[in-house]
């Protein structure tokens, strides 16, 4: 293999550990290390949950945990090396004390405490560093912190299960269960990767949702949100008590609900617009600020009509059963068109099957 085939094999590599850790590490992102020894061997590793080990430190423990020195070695790392003293002290200081020769960084970490800084110190203490390798699959995999950093505000994924005419419930509101298990599993790990997940006062009255993550094993719990304009969310509903934080987005000042609410466990935040709405791009930058980087919305036609009329939504995940239902309800509310060059133009970034369903991910173009 040519060089160049190395670094390819070994950033792949640390691009697999990074996918793995997205389950744990929000609102830090997911980063994979590897270090390759000047005799070929190598040790992976990828960020630990938040306040602990990042990816670099966790590889150079485990190497140090097998005996082995990483003097000379070359690091892969997904994201560059951090420079700064946040809950960990700097990791490009830790590859130069370990005697790192050669560093390869697929992107930049768009964190403004860090932004280049981190490769600068390597390339102070002399350390080769090569940048750019595999850059796009590093941002994909956290598309959500990239998202967080550079527009102040998360990514937002919105996920409809749904008939293959396009139908998420009988006319009669029954919604309960359109899509496979596998499917559900599936959205699941979705939810179990997002900083958050959210949801509508409709869809809390109707389906009463717990909105947690059950169908796969994980380390933490997304925060749960809801948009209640008016504070209608039951004290008794599912999706309050603990494990994890609720939060209530609201428009109205109502505090004998909020109270209530609150005396739930709920976090109640009023953030009106002008209509008397939640104002949602407003919210997007408060979980920005919450260190939400992936949102997983999972609400009902006139909630994702609202997200997709203002131009929120970065990516829709469809789940489709083949079935169909005839009258229903649709996946979102939007206006009719008077002409079809109208109508909101997406892409498909991947088509799969998910046990009997398919599973569609798309999104608009050049997000
Ligand atoms: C790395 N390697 O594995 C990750 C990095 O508060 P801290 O100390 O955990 O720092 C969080 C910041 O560090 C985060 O915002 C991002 O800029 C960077 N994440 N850096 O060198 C890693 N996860
Ligand atoms: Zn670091």
């Amino acid at each position: 293999m040519s060089r160049s085939d190395d670094d390819r094999h070994w950033m792949a590599q640390a691009l697999e550990q990074a996918r793995q850790a997205r389950i744990i590490c929000p609102p830090n992102p997911a980063v994979g290390c590897v270090l390759v020894l000047p005799d070929g061997s190598s040790v992976a590793a990828h960020t630990q949950a938040t306040g602990s080990a990042h990816a670099e430190v966790a590889a150079l423990q485990a190497l140090a945990a097998s005996g082995r020195s990483a003097h000379g070695a070359t690091a892969y790392v997904t994201l560059e090396p951090c420079s700064h003293f946040g809950r960990t002290p700097p990791c490009a200081d830790a590859l130069v004390r370990a005697g790192v020769r050669r560093v390869v960084v697929a992107v930049r970490d768009p964190n403004p405490l860090v932004a280049g800084r981190g490769i600068e110190r390597l390339r102070a203490a002399g350390i080769q560093v090569d940048e750019g390798l595999m850059a796009d699959e590093a941002r994909e995999v956290n598309l959500g912190f990239f998202s967080r950093m550079l527009r102040q505000r998360p990514w937002v994924r919105m996920k409809v299960a749904a008939s293959l005419d396009g139908r998420t419930a009988l006319d009669n509101g029954v919604s309960q269960w359109i899509t496979s298990p596998a499917a559900r599993a599936d959205g699941h790990a979705w939810r179990a990767r997002a900083g958050a997940v959210l949801t509508g006062i409709g869809t809390v009255l109707e389906d009463d949702p717990r909105l947690d993550v059950r169908e796969v094993q994980t380390p933490r719990q997304p925060l749960r949100v809801i948009v209640d304009s008016r504070l209608q969310t039951p004290p008794t509903a599912r999706i309050l008590p603990p494990p994890g934080q609720v939060l209530v987005y609201a428009a109205r000042p109502d505090e004998a609900a909020a109270q209530a609410l609150r005396a739930a466990g709920a976090e109640v935040q009023y953030l009106p617009n002008p209509h008397g709405k939640v104002d949602l791009p407003a919210m997007l930058a408060d979980l920005a600020a919450r260190g939400i980087n992936e949102l997983h919305v999972e609400a009902g036609h006139k909630l994702n009509g609202s997200f997709v009329r203002e131009g929120l939504v970065d990516e829709f995940l469809v789940y489709l059963a083949p079935r169909l239902i005839g009258p229903g309800r649709g996946m979102l509310e939007l206006a009719p068109l008077a002409a079809l060059d109208r109508s909101v133009a997406l892409e498909f970034v991947d088509v799969q099957r998910v046990g009997p369903d398919l599973r569609v991910i798309a999104r608009p173009p050049g997000r």
